[in-house]
């Protein structure tokens, strides 16, 4: 078989790639190690900035996440015992994100892509990408009992964190930075309705919490863990006992408990993989990077790096230009780093380190009170919480 671009990964990464090079008349053909259904499966983000929205636009993919996202112009900080809105829309100008879950995202795209007939193949195994250092790239998969080789002028390796791609580049070639957090975010799913009309960020000596949402009936908590928790140790009434406990008392009153319907913990860590191509591969989303979620950025960059790569493959085959594409790796890292930046500020700032000094502690006091009294400072937390611009 033969294509134009070759995506490694079903993900939001190759899924939103996947349409905007389809509706500019690109072929391609996305391959995924798991089924659909597992995909699908996975519950991740929920927050999309701006840019986000306009790509998804941009793909005609947009509508149901206009009829069913919600708007939000502020989060919440909250930290003893008090809560401070930042006014997200009134400190950037107008700007605002959007709550729409990374699941419902990936449906509509995985939709639209199957409406048009364009080809993913899933549970692909053992997808290798070949001779991307050379003019005639291919990529091999074995399904149904036989090899198969795709051949394409470029492979995007949208294969997240764990794929095949960036360890398919000789290590000689790659540099990569890393951060390691000492506990990780135990999640809830539950269809009940969310403590407050937008996010609130909790930082208490307990640990950090999260109250976010899918829908006006669906609520998405998090609570901070230490990286040896089990699973099994959280019945629901356990976590949202704990989740009251790390909240202001006039929100953990108003917390409607139920059945969680999904649970699971997420280790945090920060990583970045420079460059993000390698001659006729690029690196694109969570294959190149890795922000911990207090932030909200790790789906909103993989939009970046779509928008950035879809503007260079399309520079190529239409204005036979290789500008876009030789430009690729340093525009999508000068987000990517500003990106990294706050996420990790977000994360030192709101959560409690288990070596924190008495000194720390009461840097992030100082910060905190720095933010909530300080328009220039709230102002920094907003720009970028709404996304830097592309
Ligand atoms: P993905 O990991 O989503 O997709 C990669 C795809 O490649 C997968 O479908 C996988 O099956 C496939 N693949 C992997 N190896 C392969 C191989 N060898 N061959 C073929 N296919 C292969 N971001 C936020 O903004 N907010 C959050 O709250 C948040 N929470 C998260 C919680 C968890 C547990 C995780 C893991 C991530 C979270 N993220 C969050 C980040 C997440 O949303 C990612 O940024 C987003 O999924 C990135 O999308 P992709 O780059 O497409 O990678
Ligand atoms: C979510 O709703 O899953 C979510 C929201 C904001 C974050 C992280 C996760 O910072």
């Amino acid at each position: 078989m033969r294509t134009q671009v070759v995506i490694i990964g079903s993900g939001p990464s190759g899924l939103l790639l996947g349409q905007l090079l389809a509706g500019a008349g690109i072929d391609n053909v996305i391959l995924d190690r798991a089924s659909k259904d597992h995909i699908l499966g996975r519950v991740r983000a929920g927050v999309l900035e701006e840019g986000t929205v306009r790509l998804m636009d941009e793909a005609r993919c947009g509508a149901r996440m206009h009829a069913e996202g919600l708007s939000h112009e502020g989060i919440s900080l909250a930290f003893d015992g008090r809560d401070h809105r930042i006014d997200l829309f009134g400190l950037t100008g107008g700007k605002r994100v959007t709550i729409y879950g990374q699941t419902e995202l990936t449906h509509d795209l995985m939709d639209h892509r199957e409406e048009a007939g364009v080809l993913s193949i899933y549970e692909a195994a053992n997808v290798t990408p070949h001779d991307f250092d050379a003019n005639a790239p291919y990529v091999t998969y074995e399904k149904d009992g036989a090899t198969h080789r795709i051949d394409g002028d470029f492979i995007a390796g949208c294969d997240g964190f764990h794929g095949v791609s960036r360890r398919s580049v000789p290590e000689r070639a790659i540099r990569s930075f890393e951060k390691a957090y000492p506990f990780g975010w135990l999640g809830i799913l539950a269809d009940v309705p969310p403590v407050d009309h937008e996010l609130i960020y909790a930082n208490h000596p307990r640990g950090f919490a999260l109250c976010s949402m899918r829908s006006h009936k669906r609520s998405r908590y998090y609570i901070q863990c230490s990286l040896g928790e089990k699973i099994e140790e959280w019945d629901d009434q356990r976590f949202w006992d704990e989740l009251r406990r790390r909240l202001p008392a006039h929100h953990a009153e108003r917390v409607v408990t139920g059945p969680s319907f999904e649970k699971s913990i997420a280790p945090l860590r920060s990583f970045v993989a420079e460059p993000m191509r390698f001659d006729r591969l690029f690196l694109v989303g969570d294959a190149a990077h890795i922000v911990p979620p207090t932030g909200a950025k790790g789906l909103n960059l993989a939009a970046s790096d779509v928008h950035y790569l879809f503007e260079g493959l399309l520079e190529h085959y239409q204005d036979r230009s290789n500008a876009g594409i030789d430009a690729y790796s340093a525009r999508a890292l000068a987000r990517v780093w500003k990106a990294v930046r706050f996420s990790w500020w977000m994360t030192k700032t709101m959560h409690r380190f288990p070596d924190t000094s008495d000194f720390d502690q009461k840097i992030q006091e100082a910060e905190l009170d720095y933010l909530t009294h300080s328009r220039a400072a709230a102002t920094a937390l907003a720009e970028n919480y709404v996304g830097l611009p592309f």
